[in-house]
């Protein structure tokens, strides 16, 4: 199948999903819903929402069902990349080509836009949908707030940072990647499959998928930090702790690091061995997340 195409109207069925669904420029108090609309509308991928689309897809449900989950995800995933990015943190003036939130609307501002994002992802996942039954929402909303906290995404950055001030072994970094990538791409996976009407052995697939493709996203995004054009996007500017930061190719050298991405790749598109035609933008996906350039 085409990817590009496919790619270019998910996103574009997302982002106009996500405009719709953020609060309105014009709501007060302004400067917080203008930052809050500022980094989730000026780029992105949209992999997560995305692939909590095609997997609703994949089991047969339709987009609408999994569309406020979907922007549920982004909205996380960009509150993470505006924390990500503070003085505190990693101190960039760059995110997604453009002026980072903090530089753009200040440091205070940046981190209550963060929150707002986060809080807000809550509100959508909890909105009612058609032909989604309430204890599905319920478990989802607890299974998206163990991806993004403590036991996920939060606690992953936490080990990211602590690990920056010793030396990293192979299993450690996994632990880290696992948590702070891994678990948002796996929820997304899980969410897309659950709210599409998939039976429990279809979800427990797309999980494993999910979750076999978020290492391979991150093991890439490892690559692309050594040899890749990250850089000249536009991430860290700032304090640039990534210089000896532990990565796959630092640990197991590029080969290898290329090497386990393509199995992990290959892990990803078994998972998907019951599915029909349906799970072709899947497959297209595991590909493209090594194969991407940015
Ligand atoms: C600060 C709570 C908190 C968490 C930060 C995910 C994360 C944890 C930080 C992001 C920093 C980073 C560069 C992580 C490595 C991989 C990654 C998640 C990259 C960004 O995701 P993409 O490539 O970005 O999907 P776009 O802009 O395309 O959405």
């Amino acid at each position: 199948m085409e990817l590009k195409p496919y790619l270019a109207d998910r996103k574009y069925l997302v982002e106009s999903a996500l405009d719709r669904l953020l609060p309105a420029a014009d709501r007060e108090p302004r400067a917080l819903t203008g930052a809050m609309r500022y980094s989730l509308l000026i780029g992105g991928k949209r992999l997560r929402p995305i692939l909590t689309l095609a997997c609703c897809e994949a089991v047969g449900g339709a987009l609408e069902r999994a569309m406020n989950f979907a922007c549920a995800m982004e909205c996380v995933h960009t509150y993470s990349l505006i924390h990500d990015d503070l003085p505190a943190m990693d101190n960039d003036d760059l995110r997604r080509g453009h002026p980072t939130c903090h530089r753009q609307y200040g440091e205070a501002t940046a981190i209550l836009a963060g929150d707002a994002l986060l809080t807000h992802a809550f509100e959508l996942a909890a909105k009612p949908v058609t032909g989604v039954l309430p204890e599905a929402r319920l478990e989802l909303i607890g299974e998206l707030a163990m991806a993004a906290g403590t036991y996920g995404m939060v606690g992953g950055q936490m080990l990211d940072i602590q690990g920056e001030k010793r030396p990293l072994e192979l299993v450690q970094l996994q632990n880290i990647h696992i948590h702070k990538t891994g678990a948002l791409i796996r929820v997304a996976c899980l969410a897309g499959a659950r709210l599409g009407g998939g039976t429990p052995d279809q979800v427990k697939h797309l999980k494993r998928y999910g979750e076999a493709l978020g290492l391979a996203f991150q093991i890439t995004d490892d690559i692309l930090d050594e040899v890749g054009d990250t850089k000249t996007l536009g991430k860290a500017t700032g304090v640039d702790r990534a210089l000896d930061k532990a990565t796959y190719p630092k640990l197991m050298g590029l080969a290898q690091a290329r090497e386990a991405a393509e199995n992990l790749m290959q892990e990803a598109t078994r998972c998907l061995t019951e599915f029909g035609p349906q799970a072709d933008p899947l497959r297209a996906l595991a590909q493209y997340v090594i194969a991407r350039t940015h």
